[in-house]
Protein backbone atom coordinates (compact mmCIF):
# COMPACT_ATOMS: atom_id res chain seq x y z
CA UNK A 1 0.00 0.00 0.00
CA UNK A 2 1.19 3.64 -0.63
CA UNK A 3 0.35 6.64 1.29
CA UNK A 4 -1.24 8.54 -0.61
CA UNK A 5 -1.60 11.89 1.37
CA UNK A 6 2.15 12.01 1.68
CA UNK A 7 2.75 11.30 -2.17
CA UNK A 8 0.54 14.51 -3.46
CA UNK A 9 2.93 16.50 -0.74
CA UNK A 10 5.14 15.91 -3.18
CA UNK A 11 3.36 17.41 -6.07
CA UNK A 12 3.18 21.06 -5.43
CA UNK A 13 1.18 21.53 -9.00
CA UNK A 14 -1.66 19.61 -7.08
CA UNK A 15 -2.95 22.10 -5.09
CA UNK A 16 -4.20 24.66 -7.01
CA UNK A 17 -7.71 25.74 -7.96
CA UNK A 18 -8.73 25.31 -11.78
CA UNK A 19 -12.18 27.31 -12.44
CA UNK A 20 -12.92 27.67 -8.53
CA UNK A 21 -12.42 23.56 -8.48
CA UNK A 22 -9.58 22.03 -6.39
CA UNK A 23 -7.74 20.63 -9.45
CA UNK A 24 -8.46 17.03 -10.23
CA UNK A 25 -5.51 15.70 -12.64
CA UNK A 26 -6.35 12.99 -14.50
CA UNK A 27 -4.24 13.59 -18.28
CA UNK A 28 -1.29 11.45 -16.79
CA UNK A 29 -1.30 9.41 -20.26
CA UNK A 30 -0.83 12.65 -21.83
CA UNK A 31 2.23 13.91 -19.14
CA UNK A 32 2.05 13.47 -15.73
CA UNK A 33 3.21 16.02 -12.84
CA UNK A 34 6.83 16.31 -11.21
CA UNK A 35 7.65 15.67 -7.47
CA UNK A 36 9.90 18.30 -5.87
CA UNK A 37 12.82 14.85 -5.58
CA UNK A 38 12.72 16.03 -9.68
CA UNK A 39 12.31 19.41 -9.52
CA UNK A 40 15.06 19.53 -7.45
CA UNK A 41 17.77 17.76 -8.69
CA UNK A 42 17.01 19.65 -11.63
CA UNK A 43 17.40 22.97 -10.51
CA UNK A 44 20.33 21.85 -8.39
CA UNK A 45 22.15 20.49 -11.38
CA UNK A 46 21.63 24.10 -12.75
CA UNK A 47 22.55 25.95 -10.29
CA UNK A 48 25.26 23.69 -9.15
CA UNK A 49 27.18 21.59 -12.06
CA UNK A 50 26.09 22.78 -15.03
CA UNK A 51 28.24 22.14 -18.13
CA UNK A 52 28.72 20.01 -21.09
CA UNK A 53 29.08 16.36 -20.68
CA UNK A 54 32.37 14.08 -22.45
CA UNK A 55 34.27 16.76 -23.42
CA UNK A 56 36.22 19.11 -20.68
CA UNK A 57 38.43 18.45 -18.21
CA UNK A 58 37.56 20.78 -15.46
CA UNK A 59 35.85 20.09 -12.47
CA UNK A 60 31.78 21.34 -13.17
CA UNK A 61 32.41 18.94 -16.74
CA UNK A 62 33.33 15.85 -14.86
CA UNK A 63 30.20 16.71 -11.91
CA UNK A 64 27.84 17.08 -15.37
CA UNK A 65 29.59 13.70 -16.85
CA UNK A 66 29.12 11.81 -13.62
CA UNK A 67 25.51 12.76 -12.72
CA UNK A 68 24.75 12.44 -16.64
CA UNK A 69 26.09 8.33 -16.71
CA UNK A 70 25.01 8.00 -13.27
CA UNK A 71 20.82 8.47 -14.55
CA UNK A 72 22.03 6.14 -17.50
CA UNK A 73 22.65 3.51 -14.44
CA UNK A 74 19.17 4.69 -12.93
CA UNK A 75 17.45 4.15 -16.23
CA UNK A 76 19.16 0.01 -16.58
CA UNK A 77 18.32 -0.70 -13.24
CA UNK A 78 14.40 1.02 -13.41
CA UNK A 79 14.26 -1.67 -16.93
CA UNK A 80 16.83 -4.03 -15.95
CA UNK A 81 18.91 -3.91 -18.82
CA UNK A 82 21.81 -6.20 -19.02
CA UNK A 83 24.60 -3.04 -19.21
CA UNK A 84 24.48 0.85 -19.95
CA UNK A 85 25.69 0.43 -23.32
CA UNK A 86 22.50 -0.65 -24.17
CA UNK A 87 20.65 2.23 -22.89
CA UNK A 88 20.36 5.75 -24.83
CA UNK A 89 19.30 8.77 -24.45
CA UNK A 90 16.78 10.38 -26.55
CA UNK A 91 14.33 12.51 -26.46
CA UNK A 92 11.31 10.15 -25.83
CA UNK A 93 9.53 6.97 -27.75
CA UNK A 94 8.82 8.58 -30.74
CA UNK A 95 12.66 9.31 -31.24
CA UNK A 96 13.12 6.22 -29.86
CA UNK A 97 10.81 4.20 -32.38
CA UNK A 98 12.09 6.28 -35.08
CA UNK A 99 16.02 5.47 -34.46
CA UNK A 100 14.83 1.85 -34.74
CA UNK A 101 12.70 2.28 -37.84
CA UNK A 102 15.30 4.04 -39.39
CA UNK A 103 18.79 2.26 -38.15
CA UNK A 104 17.54 -1.07 -37.52
CA UNK A 105 14.97 -1.36 -40.45
CA UNK A 106 17.21 0.11 -43.26
CA UNK A 107 19.65 -2.76 -42.33
CA UNK A 108 17.29 -5.65 -41.89
CA UNK A 109 13.91 -4.95 -43.88
CA UNK A 110 14.04 -5.19 -47.89
CA UNK A 111 11.75 -5.22 -50.78
CA UNK A 112 9.00 -7.98 -49.93
CA UNK A 113 9.34 -8.20 -46.31
CA UNK A 114 6.40 -7.41 -43.19
CA UNK A 115 6.40 -5.21 -40.81
CA UNK A 116 3.34 -6.25 -37.99
CA UNK A 117 2.17 -3.58 -35.77
CA UNK A 118 -1.74 -3.69 -34.48
CA UNK A 119 -4.80 -1.61 -34.97
CA UNK A 120 -4.18 -0.45 -30.95
CA UNK A 121 -0.90 1.76 -32.10
CA UNK A 122 -0.28 5.12 -31.04
CA UNK A 123 0.67 7.36 -34.26
CA UNK A 124 4.41 7.04 -33.01
CA UNK A 125 4.56 3.51 -33.78
CA UNK A 126 2.81 3.61 -36.88
CA UNK A 127 3.95 6.55 -38.92
CA UNK A 128 7.81 5.34 -38.40
CA UNK A 129 6.95 1.93 -40.15
CA UNK A 130 4.45 3.39 -42.73
CA UNK A 131 7.84 5.43 -43.74
CA UNK A 132 9.64 2.38 -43.63
CA UNK A 133 7.66 0.21 -45.33
CA UNK A 134 7.22 3.04 -48.10
CA UNK A 135 10.94 3.23 -48.64
CA UNK A 136 11.27 -0.10 -49.04
CA UNK A 137 8.94 -1.82 -50.65
CA UNK A 138 8.09 -3.72 -47.57
CA UNK A 139 4.55 -4.74 -46.15
CA UNK A 140 2.97 -3.00 -42.79
CA UNK A 141 0.04 -5.22 -41.63
CA UNK A 142 -2.20 -5.08 -38.38
CA UNK A 143 -2.87 -7.56 -35.76
CA UNK A 144 -6.55 -7.38 -34.89
CA UNK A 145 -8.40 -6.39 -31.52
CA UNK A 146 -10.95 -8.55 -30.25
CA UNK A 147 -14.29 -6.95 -29.58
CA UNK A 148 -13.91 -6.76 -26.06
CA UNK A 149 -10.74 -4.73 -26.40
CA UNK A 150 -7.57 -7.00 -26.11
CA UNK A 151 -5.14 -7.71 -28.48
CA UNK A 152 -6.08 -11.27 -31.02
CA UNK A 153 -3.83 -13.84 -30.25
CA UNK A 154 -5.08 -15.70 -33.25
CA UNK A 155 -4.76 -12.99 -35.49
CA UNK A 156 -1.18 -12.30 -34.02
CA UNK A 157 -0.51 -15.93 -35.10
CA UNK A 158 -1.69 -15.45 -38.72
CA UNK A 159 0.31 -12.01 -39.21
CA UNK A 160 3.50 -12.80 -37.82
CA UNK A 161 5.14 -15.19 -40.61
CA UNK A 162 8.45 -15.95 -41.83
CA UNK A 163 8.22 -13.18 -43.86
CA UNK A 164 7.98 -10.57 -41.09
CA UNK A 165 11.30 -8.72 -40.27
CA UNK A 166 9.79 -6.53 -37.54
CA UNK A 167 6.57 -6.88 -34.73
CA UNK A 168 6.27 -3.44 -33.13
CA UNK A 169 3.45 -3.69 -30.43
CA UNK A 170 2.88 -1.21 -27.47
CA UNK A 171 3.28 -2.78 -23.85
CA UNK A 172 0.30 -0.80 -22.39
CA UNK A 173 -2.68 0.94 -24.74
CA UNK A 174 -3.34 4.34 -24.14
CA UNK A 175 -6.93 4.68 -25.18
CA UNK A 176 -7.64 0.89 -24.27
CA UNK A 177 -5.95 0.75 -21.35
CA UNK A 178 -4.86 -2.98 -21.84
CA UNK A 179 -1.72 -4.42 -21.07
CA UNK A 180 -0.85 -6.30 -24.81
CA UNK A 181 1.28 -9.86 -23.68
CA UNK A 182 4.16 -8.70 -25.18
CA UNK A 183 6.64 -11.55 -23.84
CA UNK A 184 4.51 -14.40 -25.94
CA UNK A 185 4.58 -11.74 -28.68
CA UNK A 186 8.09 -12.07 -28.69
CA UNK A 187 8.54 -15.79 -28.81
CA UNK A 188 6.06 -15.56 -31.60
CA UNK A 189 8.20 -12.80 -33.16
CA UNK A 190 11.81 -14.72 -32.73
CA UNK A 191 10.17 -18.29 -33.36
CA UNK A 192 10.30 -16.25 -37.01
CA UNK A 193 13.40 -14.35 -36.94
CA UNK A 194 11.84 -11.48 -36.23
CA UNK A 195 12.45 -8.72 -33.44
CA UNK A 196 10.48 -7.74 -30.95
CA UNK A 197 9.60 -4.05 -30.38
CA UNK A 198 7.66 -2.84 -27.53
CA UNK A 199 6.47 0.71 -27.18
CA UNK A 200 6.55 1.06 -23.18
CA UNK A 201 5.43 4.53 -23.12
CA UNK A 202 2.29 3.55 -20.86
CA UNK A 203 4.02 1.06 -19.15
CA UNK A 204 7.18 2.04 -17.64
CA UNK A 205 5.70 4.59 -15.35
CA UNK A 206 3.11 2.38 -13.91
CA UNK A 207 4.37 -1.46 -13.38
CA UNK A 208 7.34 -2.94 -12.75
CA UNK A 209 9.35 -3.86 -16.28
CA UNK A 210 11.98 -6.10 -17.23
CA UNK A 211 13.12 -6.14 -20.59
CA UNK A 212 15.07 -9.08 -20.26
CA UNK A 213 12.60 -11.24 -19.02
CA UNK A 214 10.21 -9.49 -21.77
CA UNK A 215 13.13 -10.95 -24.30
CA UNK A 216 12.08 -7.24 -25.90
CA UNK A 217 15.00 -6.60 -28.80
CA UNK A 218 14.10 -2.66 -28.80
CA UNK A 219 12.20 -0.79 -25.86
CA UNK A 220 11.49 2.59 -26.08
CA UNK A 221 9.87 4.96 -23.49
CA UNK A 222 9.20 8.11 -22.46
CA UNK A 223 10.93 10.93 -18.85
CA UNK A 224 7.54 12.96 -19.18
CA UNK A 225 5.13 10.05 -18.47
CA UNK A 226 7.20 8.61 -15.30
CA UNK A 227 7.25 12.10 -13.30
CA UNK A 228 10.33 13.24 -15.31
CA UNK A 229 11.24 16.21 -17.77
CA UNK A 230 9.99 16.47 -21.44
CA UNK A 231 12.62 16.08 -23.77
CA UNK A 232 14.00 13.34 -22.51
CA UNK A 233 13.39 9.50 -22.67
CA UNK A 234 14.88 6.07 -23.46
CA UNK A 235 15.46 3.43 -25.97
CA UNK A 236 16.80 0.05 -24.97
CA UNK A 237 18.16 -1.96 -27.73
CA UNK A 238 19.90 -5.69 -27.07
CA UNK A 239 23.70 -4.92 -27.90
CA UNK A 240 24.27 -7.50 -30.63
CA UNK A 241 21.75 -5.31 -32.49
CA UNK A 242 22.82 -2.16 -31.55
CA UNK A 243 26.37 -3.04 -32.35
CA UNK A 244 25.31 -3.50 -35.87
CA UNK A 245 23.36 -0.30 -36.54
CA UNK A 246 24.49 2.68 -37.78
CA UNK A 247 23.87 5.81 -35.78
CA UNK A 248 20.76 8.00 -36.80
CA UNK A 249 22.41 11.14 -36.41
CA UNK A 250 26.27 12.41 -36.89
CA UNK A 251 28.11 14.78 -34.98
CA UNK A 252 30.08 15.87 -31.75
CA UNK A 253 29.79 13.55 -29.02
CA UNK A 254 29.32 10.55 -30.77
CA UNK A 255 32.47 10.65 -32.96
CA UNK A 256 36.10 8.62 -32.17
CA UNK A 257 38.32 9.72 -34.94
CA UNK A 258 37.22 12.70 -38.07
CA UNK A 259 38.72 12.86 -41.11
CA UNK A 260 38.52 14.76 -44.18
CA UNK A 261 36.40 11.81 -45.92
CA UNK A 262 35.36 9.61 -43.47
CA UNK A 263 35.05 9.14 -39.73
CA UNK A 264 34.32 6.53 -37.40
CA UNK A 265 32.17 5.80 -33.68
CA UNK A 266 32.73 6.10 -30.41
CA UNK A 267 31.45 2.38 -28.73
CA UNK A 268 27.85 2.25 -27.63
CA UNK A 269 25.56 3.58 -25.99
CA UNK A 270 27.66 6.94 -27.00
CA UNK A 271 27.44 6.41 -31.07
CA UNK A 272 23.96 7.03 -31.13
CA UNK A 273 23.74 10.39 -28.67
CA UNK A 274 24.79 12.85 -31.45
CA UNK A 275 25.41 16.61 -30.02
CA UNK A 276 24.93 18.05 -26.42
CA UNK A 277 22.67 16.08 -24.33
CA UNK A 278 19.46 16.76 -22.71
CA UNK A 279 22.05 16.76 -19.59
CA UNK A 280 19.70 18.53 -17.35
CA UNK A 281 17.06 16.07 -18.14
CA UNK A 282 18.96 12.95 -18.11
CA UNK A 283 19.68 13.47 -14.68
CA UNK A 284 16.36 14.30 -13.46
CA UNK A 285 15.06 11.52 -14.90
CA UNK A 286 17.33 9.50 -12.73
CA UNK A 287 15.70 11.22 -10.36
CA UNK A 288 12.66 10.00 -11.67
CA UNK A 289 13.12 6.47 -11.82
CA UNK A 290 14.69 6.62 -8.27
CA UNK A 291 11.30 8.25 -6.73
CA UNK A 292 9.50 5.44 -8.51
CA UNK A 293 11.48 2.42 -7.67
CA UNK A 294 11.17 4.00 -4.05
CA UNK A 295 7.47 3.82 -4.05
CA UNK A 296 8.08 0.61 -5.85
CA UNK A 297 6.37 -0.03 -9.15
CA UNK A 298 4.38 -3.04 -8.16
CA UNK A 299 2.70 -0.51 -4.99
CA UNK A 300 1.89 1.65 -7.62
CA UNK A 301 0.50 -0.63 -10.11
CA UNK A 302 -1.45 -1.81 -7.55
CA UNK A 303 -2.34 1.69 -6.66
CA UNK A 304 -3.91 2.29 -9.68
CA UNK A 305 -5.68 -1.31 -9.93
CA UNK A 306 -7.59 -0.16 -6.37
CA UNK A 307 -8.85 2.88 -8.08
CA UNK A 308 -9.83 0.85 -11.42
CA UNK A 309 -11.84 -1.53 -9.60
CA UNK A 310 -13.73 1.13 -7.41
CA UNK A 311 -13.77 3.71 -10.45
CA UNK A 312 -14.88 1.36 -13.31
CA UNK A 313 -17.81 -0.58 -12.21
CA UNK A 314 -19.05 3.19 -11.37
CA UNK A 315 -18.29 4.33 -15.35
CA UNK A 316 -20.03 1.75 -16.51
CA UNK A 317 -22.95 1.93 -14.71
CA UNK A 318 -23.83 5.65 -15.48
CA UNK A 319 -26.45 5.22 -18.24
CA UNK A 320 -25.27 6.29 -22.06
CA UNK A 321 -21.88 6.00 -21.38
CA UNK A 322 -19.80 3.59 -23.03
CA UNK A 323 -16.04 2.79 -21.97
CA UNK A 324 -13.34 1.19 -24.48
CA UNK A 325 -11.56 -1.29 -23.92
CA UNK A 326 -11.87 -4.39 -21.42
CA UNK A 327 -14.62 -4.16 -19.03
CA UNK A 328 -13.22 -5.96 -16.23
CA UNK A 329 -11.48 -4.20 -14.42
CA UNK A 330 -8.57 -6.53 -13.35
CA UNK A 331 -7.57 -6.11 -17.08
CA UNK A 332 -7.50 -2.26 -17.77
CA UNK A 333 -5.01 -0.07 -16.30
CA UNK A 334 -5.76 3.10 -15.39
CA UNK A 335 -6.28 4.79 -18.64
CA UNK A 336 -9.71 4.69 -19.08
CA UNK A 337 -11.30 6.23 -22.43
CA UNK A 338 -14.96 6.90 -22.99
CA UNK A 339 -18.14 8.65 -24.83
CA UNK A 340 -21.64 10.06 -23.60
CA UNK A 341 -24.14 9.25 -25.65
CA UNK A 342 -25.13 12.41 -28.19
CA UNK A 343 -21.81 14.18 -26.46
CA UNK A 344 -19.21 15.10 -28.23
CA UNK A 345 -15.63 14.07 -25.90
CA UNK A 346 -14.78 17.88 -26.55
CA UNK A 347 -17.83 19.35 -24.62
CA UNK A 348 -17.43 16.65 -21.80
CA UNK A 349 -13.64 17.27 -21.40
CA UNK A 350 -14.60 21.98 -21.72
CA UNK A 351 -17.20 20.57 -19.49
CA UNK A 352 -15.49 18.40 -16.73
CA UNK A 353 -13.00 21.24 -16.67
CA UNK A 354 -15.29 23.54 -15.77
CA UNK A 355 -15.56 21.18 -12.45
CA UNK A 356 -11.59 21.26 -12.24
CA UNK A 357 -11.40 17.74 -13.77
CA UNK A 358 -8.38 17.53 -16.27
CA UNK A 359 -9.11 14.89 -18.78
CA UNK A 360 -8.30 15.01 -22.37
CA UNK A 361 -10.52 14.67 -25.69
CA UNK A 362 -9.86 13.79 -29.20
CA UNK A 363 -8.43 10.87 -31.12
CA UNK A 364 -5.38 10.19 -28.77
CA UNK A 365 -2.92 10.17 -31.59
CA UNK A 366 -4.92 6.63 -32.63
CA UNK A 367 -6.43 7.76 -35.17
CA UNK A 368 -6.42 4.01 -37.04
CA UNK A 369 -7.88 2.64 -33.74
CA UNK A 370 -10.83 5.29 -33.41
CA UNK A 371 -11.87 4.20 -37.09
CA UNK A 372 -11.66 0.79 -35.75
CA UNK A 373 -13.97 1.31 -33.09
CA UNK A 374 -15.86 3.55 -35.18
CA UNK A 375 -15.84 6.35 -33.53
CA UNK A 376 -14.83 9.87 -34.12
CA UNK A 377 -13.05 10.95 -30.85
CA UNK A 378 -13.25 9.95 -26.90
CA UNK A 379 -12.78 11.85 -23.73
CA UNK A 380 -10.08 9.53 -21.52
CA UNK A 381 -9.34 10.06 -17.81
CA UNK A 382 -5.74 8.75 -16.54
CA UNK A 383 -4.89 7.98 -13.15
CA UNK A 384 -1.31 7.81 -11.86
CA UNK A 385 0.07 7.59 -8.06
CA UNK A 386 -0.90 10.42 -6.98
CA UNK A 387 -4.88 9.98 -7.51
CA UNK A 388 -6.78 9.07 -5.20
CA UNK A 389 -10.88 6.97 -4.69
CA UNK A 390 -11.57 11.17 -4.04
CA UNK A 391 -10.26 12.34 -7.33
CA UNK A 392 -12.72 9.59 -8.77
CA UNK A 393 -15.56 10.51 -7.04
CA UNK A 394 -14.81 14.04 -8.44
CA UNK A 395 -14.86 12.50 -11.97
CA UNK A 396 -17.98 10.37 -11.50
CA UNK A 397 -20.07 13.80 -9.58
CA UNK A 398 -18.71 16.26 -12.66
CA UNK A 399 -19.93 13.34 -15.39
CA UNK A 400 -23.20 13.29 -13.84
CA UNK A 401 -23.04 17.37 -14.04
CA UNK A 402 -22.14 17.43 -17.36
CA UNK A 403 -25.19 15.21 -18.21
CA UNK A 404 -27.82 16.85 -16.21
CA UNK A 405 -26.22 20.37 -17.68
CA UNK A 406 -26.82 18.81 -21.56
CA UNK A 407 -30.15 17.05 -20.50
CA UNK A 408 -31.40 20.07 -18.95
CA UNK A 409 -29.23 23.18 -19.25
CA UNK A 410 -27.96 24.20 -15.50
CA UNK A 411 -25.36 22.70 -13.60
N1 LIG B 1 3.33 5.50 -27.55
C1 LIG B 1 2.29 5.55 -26.70
C2 LIG B 1 1.58 4.28 -26.34
C3 LIG B 1 1.90 6.77 -26.16
O1 LIG B 1 0.87 6.81 -25.32
C4 LIG B 1 2.61 7.95 -26.52
C5 LIG B 1 2.18 9.31 -26.04
C6 LIG B 1 3.71 7.84 -27.38
C7 LIG B 1 4.03 6.59 -27.88
C8 LIG B 1 4.53 9.01 -27.77
O2 LIG B 1 5.24 9.50 -26.67
P1 LIG B 1 6.08 10.85 -26.77
O3 LIG B 1 6.51 11.11 -25.38
O4 LIG B 1 7.23 10.58 -27.70
O5 LIG B 1 5.15 11.89 -27.32
N2 LIG B 1 0.81 9.39 -25.73
C9 LIG B 1 0.10 10.52 -25.52
C10 LIG B 1 -1.27 10.46 -25.21
O6 LIG B 1 -1.90 9.45 -25.08
N3 LIG B 1 -1.71 11.72 -25.05
O7 LIG B 1 -0.71 12.56 -25.27
C11 LIG B 1 0.42 11.83 -25.56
Amino acid sequence: MIDVEKIRQEFPILFQEVNDEPLVYLDNAATTQKPKAVLNKLTYYYEHDNANVHRGVHTLAERATKEYEAAREKLRKLINAGETAEVLFTRGTTTGLNWIAKSYGDLAVNAGDEIVISYMEHHSNIIPWQQLAACKGATLKYIDITPEGYLDMASAKEQITDKTKIVSIAHVSNVLGVINPVKELAVLAHEHGAVMVIDGAQSVPHMAVDVQELDADFFAFSGHKMCGPTGIGVLYGKRALLEKMEPVEFGGEMIDFVNLYDSTWKELPWKFEAGTPNIGGAIALGAAADYLQEIGLDNIHQHEADIVSYVLPKLLAIDGLTVYGPQDPKDHTGVIAFNLDGLHPHDVATALDMEGVAVRAGHHCAQPLLKYLKVPAAARASFYLYNTKADADRLIEAIMATKEFFQHGAI
